[in-house]
């Protein structure tokens, strides 16, 4: 069943070779929270893994938890002992088999005992191994509201039951913190962006302080989402001004209640002047002088301010493309020491295929933490599968150019560019109350591929989906391989049916996960398809050269180049940056128009595909999970077909060009 994500630890077939490991545990670290927790995972998984129930706390054990302060902070060691047989003044006597987490820390020690019991769910050989991670905050952002609901949440309703809290704990909550924890996210900011006032009322942080208190021996941090006019929501103040004393007196204030509460508060999220949002420039000043006021609140307690770059105002003759830039830009080196400015992967809004930020080769005085969204809101709701890693991947290993070549997004973010003391990775959260957490089961890749990532940027995604696939579905290397394969194949599929060619926002304005590119008018200026695809009779696409937006322009001249002639430019964006004729002929010897059925077409096409892998794994799998899965899989086939079809039709009256697949249909 789903609500083990990939932490099943039942019984390997292969348990006879790790048992001889799973007599006992010793370890050299004070007792803490931490490390009772870390414990008590090992205890637990080896005994579900091996059949063996350790003894805890021998002298001696056969699993050792030992202390190096030379390994970084949440990093650690395994090493191996394979030796059975060792030989003492030349007679050989049987020794006795060891491993040795190594930390210097207990978080550490946590981490390392999920990686061990990894390798063993996996059935891999152990092997030695060291691992730290590469960014200091791995964090979870929640759009969960004070009702229950959640923006853009596809799996139920939110985990959080503000309404029996505090006096009831779900124990959900655990295991939610557990998931986490085995993944190395150690950070969680609970409640929507679009923030409540309420979560700063004493009722409230009553309720979030105990959320806190189970996520701490899980070594995570909570934070809050604020809304920057709570000094005049909640404070009854008449100004939330960022400059006004009476208003930093509140916010100190407020912060030294949360603190009372909980000790270990991460800090403040923040979204300010954005999508109707209260913020600073309401009252003239900027979104420095907004996160620094929050900043000095917090820095006697070491808390941080993630301040969002998710902003953009509605000009129906601007390109949203660069308002983030223009307002973020002129501000690099004005942030408080204690401040993140949080950037989304791309420029617009999380789309299925989106170029990287141009703010994340702009800000080098500046702490970045990079953004992505988990949930599906735009890439398929809980009924299309589509592999995120392949997104996230493309976005950290594009190259900046920042410092020269090589300055990926990576390492932007992990710091080894600028050396900053703040570094983070934030995802928007894609777990709800339905009993395997994700709604789609396949969607638990993608928490979990997140949070491997967060620790490490280098992991391959064909890696994070065998280790995936191997826990939470079938060790048969077969079935496993097709597993993998679908996962792998997904994201391209999505695009090709949904936005092929580098189309974007296309998507309906209250459903975003289906097309509605023909809507003409919306409450919002800028808020309409024909703004982003900018169909004519002409062509198609945003031209986005000095000819159009100019929005090449704020990129480094390196990565500019590769999408300035759009001949050379990669078709994958290619009508992200040209507004392209119907009737050109591009790389593929297609024409546009024929390009765009093609793939369109194909996209459905291969939906079908992925059925039929799906299909052989039947018997492989957990019958539930497989009817659940195959069934969203006919699903995702229904609306590929709407998706085409919408589009075609919509386009054609455009193009008044005829529609040809140019390829034969596959049953
Ligand atoms: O993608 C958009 C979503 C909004 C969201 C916003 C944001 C929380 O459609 O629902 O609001 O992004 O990231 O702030």
């Amino acid at each position: 069943d789903g609500y083990r994500l990939w932490l099943k630890f039942d019984k390997v077939a292969s348990a006879a070779r790790y048992a001889p490991y799973a007599k006992s545990i010793s370890s050299e670290f004070a007792s803490t929270p931490i490390l009772e927790t870390a414990k008590k995972e090992l205890t637990n998984g080896l005994k579900g893994l091996t059949g063996v129930a350790p003894i805890s706390l021998t002298q001696n054990g056969s699993i050792q938890l030992m202390k190096d302060s030379k390994i970084p902070e949440e990093g650690f060691e395994i090493q191996v002992d394979q030796k059975s047989k060792i030989s003492v003044e030349g007679a050989s006597i049987v020794g006795r088999k060891y491993i040795r987490i190594i930390a210097s820390s207990d978080r550490g020690i946590l981490y390392g005992v999920f990686e061990l019991l990894r390798m063993i769910q996996q059935e891999k050989p152990l092997a030695n191994l060291s691992s730290s991670p590469k960014v200091k905050f791995r964090m979870l952002n929640h759009w969960d509201n004070v009702m229950g609901t959640i923006e853009r949440g596809y799996a139920g309703a939110s985990l959080w039951k503000w309404y029996e809290l505090p006096e009831t704990v779900d124990p959900r909550y655990t295991d939610y913190a557990r998931a986490n924890a085995s993944i190395g996210i150690n950070a969680v900011s609970v409640n929507n962006v679009n923030a409540s006032a309420r979560f700063m009322t004493p009722e409230y942080l009553a309720k979030v302080k105990v959320l806190a208190d189970v996520f701490r021996p899980y070594g995570i941090k909570l934070f809050l989402s604020v809304n920057f006019a709570s000094p005049k929501l909640v404070g009854k103040l008449k100004t939330s001004d960022p400059l006004d004393p009476q208003v930093r007196a509140w916010w100190t204030a407020k912060t030294k209640e949360i603190y009372a509460q909980i000790p270990d508060f991460g800090g403040f999220l923040v979204k300010a002047n954005s999508e109707g949002e209260p913020g600073p420039q309401e009252f003239g000043r900027t979104h420095a002088d907004g996160a620094n006021m929050l900043a000095e609140a917090v820095k006697p307690f070491n808390g941080i301010v993630i301040w969002r770059a998710f902003v953009y105002a509605p000009n129906p003759n601007g390109d949203r493309f660069k308002e983030a830039y223009n307002d973020f830009k002129p501000l690099d080196g004005t942030f408080a020491k204690n401040v993140i400015v949080q950037v989304k992967n791309g420029p617009i809004d999380f789309q299925p295929r989106e170029p990287f930020h141009p703010l994340f080769g702009a800000m080098p005085k500046t702490p970045l933490a990079l953004e992505f969204q988990i949930t599906q809101e735009y890439t398929g709701f809980s009924t299309n599968v589509f592999y995120q890693s392949i997104l996230f991947k493309e976005c950290l290993d594009s190259d900046t150019y920042q410092n020269g070549k090589g300055s990926t997004v990576a390492k932007v973010i992990d710091g080894s560019l600028g050396n900053e003391q703040i570094t983070m990775m934030a995802g928007v959260a894609n777990t709800g109350s339905d009993r395997n957490w994700t709604g789609h089961l396949l969607s638990q890749a993608n928490w979990y591929a997140f949070g491997r990532l967060a620790w490490d940027h280098t992991l391959s995604s064909e890696q994070i989906a065998d280790e995936w696939v191997k826990q939470t579905l079938t060790r048969d290397e077969k079935a496993a391989k097709t597993a993998s394969d679908i996962l792998m194949k997904s994201r391209d599929t999505y695009v090709k049916f949904t936005t092929p060619l580098g189309l974007h926002h296309v998507m309906g304005q209250s459903i975003h996960w289906g097309p509605e590119p023909w809507l003409e008018r919306s409450q919002r200026p800028d808020w309409t398809s024909i703004y982003y695809h900018r169909a004519d009779s002409v062509g198609l696409g945003f031209d986005r050269k000095a000819s159009g937006s100019n929005a090449l322009s704020l990129y480094h001249p390196s990565v500019a180049q590769q999408w300035l002639d759009p001949a050379k430019t990669d078709l994958n964006y290619l009508l992200w940056f040209h507004h392209v004729g119907w009737q050109e002929k591009l790389s593929t010897g297609r024409t546009l128009w024929d390009e765009f059925c093609y793939r369109s077409n194909t996209g459905v096409q291969e939906v079908k595909d992925l059925q039929k892998d799906w299909d052989s794994l039947q018997g492989k799998v957990d019958p539930e999970i497989f009817a659940d899965v195959r069934g969203r899989l006919a699903a995702q086939q229904r609306e590929s077909v709407l998706w085409r079809d919408a589009h075609l039709l919509y386009f054609q009256t455009y193009s008044k060009l005829p529609i040809s697949y140019g390829t034969p249909a596959r049953t």
